[in-house]
């Protein structure tokens, strides 16, 4: 790995008013690609200000002692454990895959796929005994290898570098082991999804032998990270309750704490207001129609800190 081109030129920055050595986090996110655009703008969701690095090895944050390297997805893991990295935002089937000495810290909620056997559509498929003695082509060999290992049947896998959806098609192989998000791939390439290995979204891993300084903003960053997750799975709801049904309409609502209720102008009525996660969010408005409730309003919410 070409180190000399991505190590910092000063990993500490002096303060100029006093001197103090400021310690600087290293992120490594990916370069250009599917993660990309949704890890610029979580940093972005955290309220860190960095000029976008397309062009650019390396960059820094205005307003955060951060430092950005723009890599290869591929190497990320190989970085942060090599401690050239700090903290990385990456796939984590890339990490699965590379089994570096990294560890996982949070979920990003992003990147979601999933790692799948497909077969021609055409085939019948009656269970993993079907791969026994087929050659399954996959850029992931390392995982497919262990999920063969566990389910006791021996395919050959052959390591492709891409394109490996048209490799049924051509010959080259029974089967294939790729990312599937929309399934329009397989569906364009004639092939249907038969297994799912893994589960994988971005996530954010770290070198394991951090300094407490460095540390502690990890500890920062993942603060702002957990509020603006939350935020996202949850709508700011506010909605008209007749007195009569209040206490009902109250019951339905979780709240932060309790919600929060004041008197409209109009008497005999209310306007209460509260906090709905994602997953219950349909239940209970019709519930809360049911129930009596006018006039609801949904608002997303930028930042939700507990
Ligand atoms: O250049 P670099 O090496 O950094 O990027 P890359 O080309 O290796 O990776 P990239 O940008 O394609 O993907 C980066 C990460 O995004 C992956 O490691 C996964 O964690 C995640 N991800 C999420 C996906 C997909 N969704 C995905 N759909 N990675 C790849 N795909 C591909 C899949 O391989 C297949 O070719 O998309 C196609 C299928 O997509 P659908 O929507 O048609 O099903
Ligand atoms: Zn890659």
């Amino acid at each position: 790995m070409d180190y000399e081109k991505i190590l910092p030129s000063y990993p500490l920055s002096a303060n100029p008013q006093n001197s103090t050595i400021v310690e600087r986090l290293k992120i490594a996110i990916q370069k250009s690609g599917r993660l990309h655009d949704d890890s610029m703008k979580l940093l972005k969701e955290c309220g860190i200000e960095i000029s976008n690095g397309v062009n650019k090895l390396k960059t820094e944050a205005s307003n955060f002692p951060l430092e950005v390297y723009f890599l290869r997805d591929d190497d990320i893991p190989q970085y942060v454990e090599d401690g050239v990295a700090d903290i990385g935002f990456v796939g984590e089937n890339v990490v699965y895959e590379k089994n570096k000495k990294v560890e996982v810290v949070e979920q990003l909620g992003y990147g979601k796929c999933r790692l799948s056997i497909a077969v021609s559509r055409s085939e019948v498929y009656d269970g993993v005994s079907y791969l026994e003695g087929k050659r399954i082509a996959t850029t992931y060999p390392v995982l497919v290898q262990k999920f063969m290992d566990e389910k006791g049947i021996n395919a050959e896998i052959h390591e492709i570098s891409g394109s490996v959806e048209i490799a049924p098609g051509i010959g080259l192989a029974h089967a294939i082991c790729d990312f599937v998000s929309s399934g329009s791939t397989l569906f364009m390439n004639g092939l249907k999804e038969v297994e799912t290995i893994l589960s994988s979204q971005a996530v954010l891993i770290k070198n394991p032998n951090l300094s407490n300084d460095k540390q502690q903003l990890i500890d920062k960053l993942l603060f702002r990270i957990k509020a603006v997750k939350k935020s996202k799975n949850n709508k700011y709801i506010l909605l008209n309750a007749p007195n009569d049904n209040l206490k009902e309409i109250i019951s339905l609502l979780p709240g932060m704490k309790s919600p929060t209720v004041l008197p409209l102008a109009e008497s005999g009525w209310s306007s209460v207001h509260s906090v709905l996660n994602e997953n219950e969010f349909w239940d209970i408005i019709e519930k809360l129609t049911a129930a009596g409730a006018q006039g609801i309003l949904v608002i997303p919410i930028e930042k939700m800190i507990i």
